[in-house]
Order: C-alpha cells, then sequence, then structure tokens
C-alpha cells in the first residue's frame, strides 16, 4: 500500500469530520515522526500539545507495558492498587486536595462544569437551576453539546442545537467585560483557557488572568482554568496560570497528562469544591483506570525529570527571535509562550497557510494551519536547541518558495 492508498481507505470507511495534511504516519520517537515511505519529519503539532513528552517517550511506554499486563481496568465499582498512589501524585504535583480522573478534555471539561453546578447550589446559595457561568468568545473546549453551547465559532455549533442554557459569553481578554458579567448574582464560575489555542494561539494582555481571578474572588465565583492544551509545561511554566500567580479553583488537565499514549484527564480542586460531589452523582467506567493512572505518574515525572517547562521557555524565545527574522511578505505576526506559538499567514500569489504546511512537509517539517491563515508551531519539549534550529532551517527553505 501506498500513501494515496491509505488516504483512499480512511477517506471510503471513515467519518469525513476531519481534512488531514496528505501524510501518513506509521512511527514516533522523540520530537520525529516517520511516513509509511520511510520519510522523517519534525513533528510541530505534537498531537495538538498531547505529546509534549516526545512520541514513544520510553519511560511512559514501560509503565504503560509494565501495568498492561498486570491490570488494565477494574471501573470504579472496586477499589485498585494503583489509583490511590496516582491521585496523591498528581494532587502533591499540582497542589490541590482532590483530583476526579476522566479520559479525554471534553469530559474533563463538562465535570468541571457539573462541579462548578453542584457548588453553587450547595455552597454558593443559587437557586435551584438558576446557575451561570461565563464563558470567551473564540473559545475551545472540546466537542460535547454542552460545551459548544459555549462556542463562538459556527463549525462547532451549526446544526448541533438545541443548546445547553446557563451560559454568558464575553469577549476575551476584556476585563469591563467580566466585571459587567459578574453583577449578576446567579454567576457560579469563569471558565478560561489561559492561552486561547483554537483561536489561534491568542496571548491575552498580561495581568489579565490574575485581574480575572481578583473579579472572580470579589464576587465569590470560581476561577476556572481549561488547561487542557496549555498545561504541562508547553507555554514554559507547569501551567500557563503560574506565568501570573493565579491558583485556578478548578483545574482541568488533560492530553500531556498521558505523554499522548492514551486519553487521561483530570479535574483538580480542594475540598470545599470537589466534596460537594457524592457517590454515584458523576463518573466514567474508563476514568481512573490503573493503566492510565501509572502513564500520567510516568509521564508528569518525564515533565519534572527532564526540565521540560524550562526547556520550552528557552527554546521559544528562540523560535520567536528566528522566526521574526524570517524575510518573506507571507509572515504576518509570529505570538505564542514557550513552545505553544503561531504564526499569522498574509495570503501571497493566491497561496495561504495550507499552501505553506504542504511546502514544509516536502520539506521534512509537519504542521497544520488553523483558521486558513494560521499555522500553530508545537514541537515536542524534548526538542533539542540543534534541532529547533534544523528545524527552523526547513521552515525557512519553505517560505523561500513563496518569494
Ligand atoms: C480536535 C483546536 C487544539 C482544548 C482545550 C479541551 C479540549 C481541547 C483547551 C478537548 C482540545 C483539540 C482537539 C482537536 C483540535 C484541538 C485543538 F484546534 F481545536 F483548538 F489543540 F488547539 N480544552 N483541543 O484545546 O480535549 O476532548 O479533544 O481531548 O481534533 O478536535 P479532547
Amino acid at each position: 500500500m501506498n500513501t494515496s492508498d491509505y488516504i483512499k481507505r480512511e477517506d471510503k470507511f471513515g467519518a469525513h469530520n476531519y481534512h488531514p495534511l496528505p501524510v501518513v504516519l506509521e512511527r514516533g520517537e522523540g520530537p520525529f515522526v516517520w511516513d509509511v515511505d520511510g520519510k522523517r519529519y519534525f513533528d510541530f503539532l505534537s498531537a495538538y500539545s498531547a505529546v509534549n513528552q516526545g512520541h514513544c517517550h520510553p519511560a511512559i511506554i514501560k509503565a504503560l507495558t509494565d501495568q498492561a499486563s498486570r491490570l488494565t481496568l477494574t471501573s470504579r465499582a472496586f477499589y485498585n492498587s494503583v489509583l490511590g498512589e496516582y491521585e496523591e501524585y498528581i494532587t502533591k504535583y499540582f497542589k490541590y486536595d482532590k483530583v476526579l480522573p476522566m479520559n479525554s478534555g471534553a469530559e474533563a471539561d463538562e465535570t468541571a462544569l457539573k462541579l462548578c453546578r453542584k457548588w453553587a447550589y450547595k455552597k454558593k446559595g443559587i437557586k435551584p437551576n438558576n446557575a451561570k457561568i461565563i464563558a470567551c468568545e473564540g473559545n475551545f473546549h472540546g466537542r460535547t453539546i454542552s460545551i459548544i453551547s459555549m462556542s463562538t465559532d459556527p463549525d462547532a455549533r451549526d446544526d448541533y442545537g438545541p443548546f445547553t442554557p446557563g451560559f454568558i459569553i464575553i469577549p476575551y481578554n476584556d476585563l469591563k467585560a467580566l466585571e459587567n458579567a459578574l453583577k449578576d448574582p446567579d454567576v457560579a464560575g469563569f471558565l478560561v483557557e489561559p492561552i486561547q489555542g483554537e483561536a489561534g494561539v491568542f496571548v491575552p494582555d498580561e495581568g489579565y488572568l490574575k485581574k480575572s481571578w481578583e473579579l472572580c474572588k470579589s464576587k465569590n465565583v470560581l476561577f476556572i482554568a481549561d488547561e487542557v492544551q496549555t498545561g504541562i509545561a508547553r507555554t514554559g511554566k507547569l501551567l500557563a496560570c503560574d506565568h501570573e500567580g493565579v491558583r485556578p479553583d478548578i483545574l482541568i488537565l488533560g492530553k500531556a497528562l498521558s505523554g499522548g499514549v492514551l486519553p487521561v484527564s483530570a479535574v483538580l480542586a480542594d475540598d470545599e469544591i470537589m466534596l460537594t460531589i457524592k457517590p454515584g452523582e458523576h463518573g466514567s467506567t474508563f476514568g481512573g483506570n490503573p493503566l492510565a493512572a501509572k502513564v500520567a505518574i510516568a509521564a508528569l515525572e518525564v515533565i519534572k525529570n527532564e526540565k521540560l517547562a524550562e526547556n520550552a521557555d528557552r527554546l521559544g524565545k528562540i523560535f520567536r527571535s528566528e522566526f521574526s527574522s524570517i524575510k518573506s511578505e507571507m509572515v504576518e505576526l509570529v505570538r505564542g509562550k514557550g513552545l505553544l506559538n503561531a504564526v499569522v499567514i498574509k495570503p501571497r500569489n493566491g497561496k495561504e497557510a495550507w499552501d505553506v504546511c504542504l511546502a514544509m512537509k516536502d520539506k521534512g517539517l509537519i504542521a497544520k494551519p488553523t483558521h486558513n491563515h494560521i499555522i500553530r508551531f508545537a514541537p515536542p519539549l524534548v526538542i533539542t536547541e540543534k534541532q529547533l534550529m534544523e528545524a527552523i532551517g526547513l521552515i525557512k527553505e519553505a517560505f523561500k518558495l513563496f518569494e
């Protein structure tokens, strides 16, 4: 089978809910992936930041295979010998009283919304069914019906109604709008991405998170951070909220929590909030399974042992400064934090971000456009400076083709 055969087969038997770059991958190691012809690429998407620790990290794969042959799933109807170890590990790691384990990012976001509503009725004293949660324009929190009920992206919403009520949508990076929305006494929470990923790696003004947190505190409203994409060292700190010294009341993690090995997500909070949910009131068949628990411990260990936050911080600065030196009329703007970066592309001679991505693929580097005119650059955080410079060389060569 060649590349085109693989693509045709997916096209014939799979739903058409994606439009991938025409490359068929079969192997990965560290910052690299290889296609079915054996060609090597720098992976500059990292599975949307799930593979921060690099592809097939040996310590994570060892944790996976060791546990896989012992016990993989018990359900939460019984205790297992690993879950408690993981719960202790992750709560000490992120400094919260409790964790609620889930699988996908969307499920963790849903969990946070439910937790916030429960807290609103049990603790804040909001009248039944009246609680509201504030979210931001341009958000991305996943694909469930309640989550897309907060979305402002027509692709995510159109023809999926009716939607879940109880959300107030305000502009992102707008403290006045937040202050105004918080006047409603039925507001229970503010859900925010510290950097908006899907919106094109939109970094808010310095101080936005800190001031938002303070505004929430003044109104007894929970500050809920979706760090599914920005968390776990991606932006140069363990959490993107750490850049402003903000401690969310509810912290949502996913993606790199497993190093890209399995879907593992988590919601962290202190007892006052987390213990409002009682047995039988929320859960998941796979959440907290021993395989995921061992993988997540290993994945978080790698982040610490290999100082990946420091690496992301240092190499991110190099990346942005190298990129600003690219003399291409197509490069309009480079923005980001750590190794979560995006380049805004100005179309030229009918060529746009998609064409640049095809050219980079030919040169040996894969990345994906978002919103037609933005390319996200987010390599695994294990990439070395030497490798990063080589990758930037390939990107420069690709841009030259459009001059
Ligand atoms: C896809 C984007 C990235 C997320 C945040 C929750 C979730 C995500 C902040 C849900 C997921 C993904 C999913 C992926 C595309 C992608 C994405 F472009 F859409 F915005 F990463 F930038 N919160 N983000 O970013 O997590 O349920 O998927 O595990 O293909 O839909 P999930």
